[in-house]
């Protein structure tokens, strides 16, 4: 999509500090972490919400789990943890429309979210 901030990051039209890649998943530091290791995990696909999945995508969110775990345990966060978590449309704070995992590690996270 031309005007995605995330496509533009996969093309590498705008910079960012990525830290794991494959053939259909991204990961890259968020600009504005949230904890002391903030990373978002994106699918290559320009899929703006879970509601435009389709069933040929299935198997991208089952790759972006795997590409999170084996980014949490080069981390060395098997024993403590991490959070991976997703906002859809507006009530969920989704500021970008092309879906995306944050991953939260490196401080006790609270629970609920607010
Ligand atoms: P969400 O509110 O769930 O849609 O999260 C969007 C996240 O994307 C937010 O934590 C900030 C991050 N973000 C927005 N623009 C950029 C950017 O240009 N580069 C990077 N690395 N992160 C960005």
């Amino acid at each position: 999509m031309q005007d995605c901030i995330f496509c533009k990051i996969i093309k590498r039209e705008i910079p960012a500090e990525i830290v794991y890649e494959d053939d259909h998943i991204l990961a890259f530091k968020d600009i504005q972490p949230a904890a002391p290791t903030h990373l978002l995990f994106i699918p290559k696909k320009h899929i703006p919400t879970f509601f435009d999945l389709q069933p040929e995508d299935s198997h991208i969110l089952g790759e972006l789990q795997r590409a999170a775990a084996k980014v949490a345990r080069d981390m060395g966060l098997t024993e403590r943890g991490f959070r991976l978590v997703s906002n859809c449309m507006k009530d969920a704070g989704q500021l970008v429309w092309h879906i995306h995992y944050h991953f939260l590690a490196g401080r006790t996270l609270q629970w609920p979210p607010g």
